[in-house]
């Protein structure tokens, strides 16, 4: 039995895994939810038939969501998750000492249960009690606060479907007033290999909203061409000048990110160098 990611089909481009079992089809409100396992990846999340996380590489995509924003803004204490149902991102972000407060805002409860039950690695994170999730939707949420995150991270799936708003102008001003004034926003932003047009728009209004932007890249050999991207907005920090490498170096454990791929995931190559810093 083979599954194919459903994103890259209708462009005649498709990922497909052999899948050993099926663990789990549910359709919640929102979306169809399904757990497979496969020897090549592990166990593998797929929302709409798209994979999500995968055992084998979750830690790719996690790290890098979360460490890139938090060893920039070292004094950072409460932190906002759009998205992230998996619990990965959180997990990553408890590894920080001065983090006080997680909230996270998961528009699909059923996501949540789902991992809880096969993903428990990632998904224990929310049992820690700095942690509070409200499952809601993240535009209307992020409309109703304002000055009050160190931190936005928009953990979503792809722009089709519920998360399609997150990539939009209106949902990045949004998260412009809920920031402080220090604020940084770090947004899952596909690839720069296969979806040009959707960064392009993104940055041709982040530009005019953040002072400070870039685009950075993990790879993650199951998401589309193998590697995704974020969008770095920032209101004072830049990602470079004010890396805190001895931040960095406080955190054990990780099988991705060090003061080295801070750095290089930031230079991109010539064909993108127009989401530079
Ligand atoms: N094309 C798939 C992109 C999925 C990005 N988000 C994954 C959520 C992991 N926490």
């Amino acid at each position: 039995m083979w599954i194919e990611d459903k994103l890259e089909i209708t462009k005649g481009r498709a990922l497909k895994v052999k899948i050993t079992k099926s663990l789990e089809k549910v359709k919640s409100k929102f979306q169809e939810i399904e757990v497979v396992n496969s020897d090549a990846f592990g166990k593998i999340l797929l929302i709409d038939g798209i994979i999500m996380v995968t055992e084998s590489d979750e830690f790719c995509y996690h790290e890098m969501i979360a460490h890139v924003p938090l060893c920039v803004h070292t004094k950072a204490q409460k932190v906002l998750v759009i998205g992230g149902g998996d619990g990965g991102t959180v997990r990553e972000i408890l590894k920080h000492d001065n983090i006080k407060e997680v909230e996270v805002c998961e528009i699909d409860e059923k996501v949540i249960e789902v991992c809880k039950k096969h993903f428990p690695y990632l998904a224990n994170s929310f049992n820690d009690p700095k942690v509070k999730i409200f499952c809601e939707d993240g535009n209307k949420f992020i409309k109703a606060r304002k000055n009050e995150y160190d931190i936005i991270i928009v953990d979503s799936s792809d722009p089709i479907g519920p998360a399609e708003v997150l990539f939009r102008r209106e949902f990045y001003e949004a998260m412009y007033l809920a920031l402080k004034d220090d604020g940084i926003v770090v947004s899952q932003a596909e690839s720069f290999f296969y979806h040009q047009k959707i960064i392009k728009s993104l940055f041709s209004f982040i530009k005019n909203i953040y002072p400070i932007s870039a685009y950075y890249y993990t790879l993650v050999p199951t998401y589309p061409s193998g590697i995704i991207g974020f969008t770095f907005c920032s209101k004072k920090y830049h990602p470079i000048n004010n890396f805190n490498e001895t931040e960095a170096l406080k955190l054990n454990d990780l099988k991705y990110y060090d003061r080295g791929i801070h750095k290089s995931a930031f230079n991109l190559p010539f064909f993108a160098q127009g989401y530079k810093y």
